[in-house]
């Protein structure tokens, strides 16, 4: 077991008022979903209290930490957007001792995906972006996705999150787009 209270502690250190309590949101509705799809309620939910916990760190922490755990180099190319989870699982790992697999790997893939996503990474990576706060065009319409099932609920956001960064000239991790690929085939 861990002790959520020390955890809550380390979160509210490293996070704005604004982001903690995102953190505390996408828990409550990573659990829910865990609870509604036969998940494992505790992993899901631990992952999504955690998942931004490093979002809000300096880029030069993270190319350090990109060096010194030995990840992919192209990661360099891109931005905080990107590394607060693949990275941020790192840190995490490093700094709260949590060595979860399970929950690591949501953390990891909570923001981009991964043609492997487990059913812990899909519950944190709707929660994320359907979290009661979250008031986007188009996000009822998530909720729905996410009720139907969960690869419909992935298929969805991952659709919507390239269409967003397209429409803003941003560049697309390429995880992003296999996740896509692999996704959009499988929602019903
Ligand atoms: O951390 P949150 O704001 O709660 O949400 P998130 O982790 O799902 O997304 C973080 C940011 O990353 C958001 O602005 C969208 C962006 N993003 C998602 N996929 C990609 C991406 N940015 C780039 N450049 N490329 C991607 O493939
Ligand atoms: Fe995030
Ligand atoms: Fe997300
Ligand atoms: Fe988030």
């Amino acid at each position: 077991g861990f002790d959520r209270d020390k955890l809550l502690t380390s979160m509210k250190s490293q996070l704005s008022d604004f982001r903690y309590k995102h953190c505390l949101r996408v828990e409550k509705v990573s659990r829910g979903l865990a609870a509604q799809y036969n998940v494992d309620v505790d992993k899901a939910g631990l992952a999504g209290l955690l998942h931004d916990y490093a979002k809000e760190r300096p880029a030069d922490e993270f190319k350090a930490a990109i060096k010194s755990h030995n990840l992919n180099r192209d990661l360099l190319n891109y931005g905080n957007g990107i590394w607060h989870g693949i990275v941020g699982a790192e840190i995490i790992k490093d700094e709260l001792g949590i060595y979860d697999e399970d929950v690591l790997n949501a953390i990891r893939r909570h923001t981009v995906g991964s043609t492997r996503m487990t059913g812990v990474d899909k519950c944190v990576f709707i929660a994320d972006f359907i979290e009661p706060k979250r008031d986007f065009p188009g996000v009822d319409d998530a909720r729905k996705a996410a009720d139907t099932s969960l690869n419909t609920g992935v298929a969805f956001e991952l659709k919507h999150t390239i269409e967003h960064l397209v429409d803003n000239n941003r560049t697309i991790y390429p995880v992003t787009f296999e996740s896509y690929n692999y996704w959009i085939t499988k929602g019903e």
